[in-house]
């Protein structure tokens, strides 16, 4: 496969004020721009020779922009294709700061570097045949996990774990395919390989199994993504308050003049080993202002898009009229009455708190936690958990094919059409691992070929 080949480098640490900043380079030419500006001494440039250095080794000199130096380093070679991305790689570590990184960028783009893009490194990782496509995906979530399960997903997909699951699919179709092609080729002497009736328990059998992926796909979003929480309810009855107490700071402004929060606020946190992202929300009410109303609109969009609904009251104010909002879902919904701090007695409809002293707040965290985790294992019936969209939509392509399939052979369509719906549907799910599947069926004819023809 041929792409582009011209060195690229970026920072591989966060660049600021910090011990050291490891710059990576990858490309053909890598070691030879590296032994343009990498020196033996300080005094003045002399080359070193870096074709002495073995892969994976690491060595210490000082960097030079023509005759300036820049900085003292040390550089890790990594010989392709025993790299990351499967070409020549060499990590430049120089002393942290922003000013350090900046005049080492000039230089690399004077030898002829490119800045990457975002995942270009995986994406040569992936195109040299370092890792397929769900592995290159898994490298992403992995940095952005946040919690164990995140992390333990993002860890299962990037060794290969899911993608060996997805190719075992694979592999099942290829064979139903191969062997619906072949025995069209013996049509004329009348030989069956492929009994009906079995090939159609075994679509019935993976449809029920692509389902089931699929559906853990619900499961898989929240863990990855985070439990979407939106506080909610009338303006002044403490959801700001709420939603600071617990992201322990003054994020939102709290105040006593109604209508305060004239737009949503969103913060990551994480409770009970699981990723939230909690949403305080401009307080539900008609108004004519236009800016609170923009507010409410799109506090509205929130909520619409909410895993947990807080849908808070204050407890003093318990018999007044209830909010204009009402959660459509009451499975998802908490109703949480604020301001117990200020009143005689809890209430008799829901979990009773206090913002302002924190009693009852430990209840309600524990409540939204238990509710979070029914929500995730509710889907997560596969020993597999789909994490990612693309690999959520390309397995319910797949499964229309398969239904197709089905009907197919329930109403006794030809082998050329089964296998043609079986073969889409083993296209689909193999966009997955992001490899192209026609040569392997090629590759299981021909075998069976060699043995029977
Ligand atoms: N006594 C008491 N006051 C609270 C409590 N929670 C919030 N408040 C007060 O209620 C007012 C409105 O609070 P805020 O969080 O801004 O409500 P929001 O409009 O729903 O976001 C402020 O004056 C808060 O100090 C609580 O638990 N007890
Ligand atoms: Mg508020």
């Amino acid at each position: 496969m041929s792409f582009d080949n011209r060195i690229i480098f970026a920072p591989a640490t966060m660049v600021g004020e910090s011990g050291i900043t490891v710059i990576r380079l990858s490309g053909k030419d890598t070691f030879s721009a590296i032994s343009n500006c990498l020196s033996k001494a300080y005094e003045n440039f002399q080359p070193a020779n870096i074709n002495h250095y073995t892969s994976h080794t690491t060595q210490h000199g000082y960097l030079f922009d023509g005759s300036e130096f820049i900085d003292e380093v040390v550089v890790t070679f990594f010989k392709g294709p025993n790299s990351y991305t499967g070409e020549d790689v060499a990590e430049i570590s120089t002393h942290g700061g922003s000013y350090i990184y900046r005049k080492v960028s000039d230089l690399l783009v004077k030898l002829g570097a490119y800045h990457a893009e975002p995942g270009e490194f995986s994406k040569r990782a992936y195109l040299n045949g370092k890792m397929d496509l769900a592995q290159a995906e898994a490298v992403s979530d992995l940095i952005k996990a946040k919690t164990d399960q995140a992390n333990k997903l993002a860890l299962g997909q990037l060794t290969g774990r899911f993608s060996n699951k997805i190719k075992e699919l694979r592999e099942d179709l290829i064979n139903y395919c191969s062997l619906l092609e072949l025995e069209l080729d013996f049509s004329e002497e009348g030989i069956d390989l492929v009994e009906k009736d079995v090939l159609l328990e075994k679509v019935n059998k993976l449809i029920a199994k692509f389902q089931s992926l699929t559906q853990s796909y619900e499961s898989g979003k929240i863990i990855r993504n985070g439990v979407n929480l939106a506080i909610i309810g009338r303006p002044n009855v403490g959801k700001s308050s709420i939603f600071n107490y617990f992201l322990d700071e003054n994020r939102a402004i709290v105040s006593d003049i109604p209508g305060t929060t004239r737009d949503y606020l969103e913060e990551p946190l994480v409770m009970g080993g699981i990723q939230f992202n909690l949403v305080d929300t401009a307080g539900i009410r008609e108004t004519k202002d236009v800016i609170e109303k923009e507010g409410v609109r799109r506090s509205m969009l929130k909520i619409d898009e909410a895993d947990i609904i807080l849908e808070v009251e204050d407890i003093s104010n318990e018999s007044s009229s209830p909010s204009e909002y009402s959660a459509s879902s009451e499975e998802k919904t908490i109703k949480v009455y604020n301001k117990l701090d200020l009143s005689a007695s809890a209430s008799k409809h829901g979990l009773s708190v206090s913002a302002k002293t924190g009693e009852n707040m430990g209840v309600l965290e524990e409540e939204i936690i238990k509710i979070s985790k029914n929500l995730i294992n509710k889907n997560a019936s596969s020993d597999v958990i789909i994490t990612n969209e693309r690999h959520r939509d390309c397995l319910l392509k797949s499964c229309e094919y398969l239904v197709n399939a089905r009907s197919q052979i329930k109403g006794g369509g030809g082998n050329e059409l089964i296998s043609f719906e079986i073969r889409a549907a083993m296209d689909s799910i193999t966009e997955i691992i992001g490899k192209t599947a026609n040569v392997d069926i090629l590759n299981i004819i021909f075998t069976k070929f060699c043995i029977g023809k």
